[in-house]
């Protein structure tokens, strides 16, 4: 229902031509994009933002295949933050680990009319959806796989998520944050997956639970999720070198 508003928000904007539209203009260019960001680098994100968001309703959904499509998958990035050697080690994350992940829980704050700590149990009482994509990585290389988890609009709607709100920021055991718009939020396609191919996911593919966002490049599937923040306003990540908004 977020969804609709929003996409309808921006229908008014592109035909832009009653009072409403006005209205709607004025508050579309206050938020997502532009000023929030307070980094003349962000500019060309914001021109890939307006463009990609116009262009949104010829590519509602990302293209799904079909279980004999499933290829290797690498491990890329962070492949274990319970690992001792490693630079982002977390000893949370190997305690919870070393417990198999019963202890684990997903923290969920901010602008929600019903913050709390999720249990795997508690997530998978949610609506469940099992969906085949591609990932594509910003390093070039793509694979095929099948996630099954929680649509993050369920996960939203369950913790009551306030009107104004239009964040939904991650924060990952290996320091790693980033957020995504609304939009992104309640694509049916965007979720919180607990399942890989099938099986639990693996700790090298972000156990116990990560984000697909299938409409983005690989970098925003956040692996190892912590923390579910949801603001009002943009939250600056810090510089990871990459682009906040990249649309595939
Ligand atoms: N927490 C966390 N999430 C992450 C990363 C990471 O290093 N840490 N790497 C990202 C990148 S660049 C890619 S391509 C995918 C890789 O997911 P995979 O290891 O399951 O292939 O995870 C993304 N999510
Ligand atoms: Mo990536």
């Amino acid at each position: 229902m977020k969804k609709k508003q929003l996409i309808t928000r921006r229908t008014a904007l592109i035909t832009g031509f009653t009072a409403l539209g006005s209205y709607l203009l004025y508050r579309t260019v206050k938020s997502p994009a532009m000023p929030t960001y307070g980094s003349i680098l962000r500019a060309g994100d914001n021109f890939t933002y307006e463009a990609q968001r116009a262009l949104l309703s010829k590519r509602a959904l990302a293209k799904e295949y079909s279980r004999g499509d499933i290829t290797s998958f690498p491990a890329v990035g962070t492949i274990d933050p319970g690992d001792e050697k490693s630079p982002v080690f977390s000893k949370d994350y190997a305690l919870t680990r070393h417990h198999d992940f019963s202890d684990w829980k997903l923290s969920v704050e901010g602008r929600v009319a019903r913050p709390g700590q999720y249990s795997m149990a508690d997530l998978q009482r949610l609506p469940v959806r099992t969906q085949i994509t591609r990932h594509s990585c910003e390093e070039g290389w793509s694979a095929i796989g099948e996630w099954t988890g929680v649509p993050l609009s369920q996960l939203l709607q369950h913790a009551g998520i306030y009107p104004t709100a239009r964040f939904v920021n991650f924060y990952a055991y290996d320091g790693y944050q980033d957020s995504i718009d609304m939009i992104d939020a309640f694509h049916p396609q965007t979720l919180l997956a607990y399942g890989m191919n099938g099986k639990p996911l693996p700790v090298q593919h972000g156990a116990p639970l990560r984000l697909r966002v299938e409409t983005q490049i690989g970098y925003k599937s956040m692996k190892y999720l912590k923390r579910v923040v949801v603001t009002d306003e943009y939250v600056d990540p810090g510089d990871s070198g990459w682009a906040w908004y990249t649309g595939i």
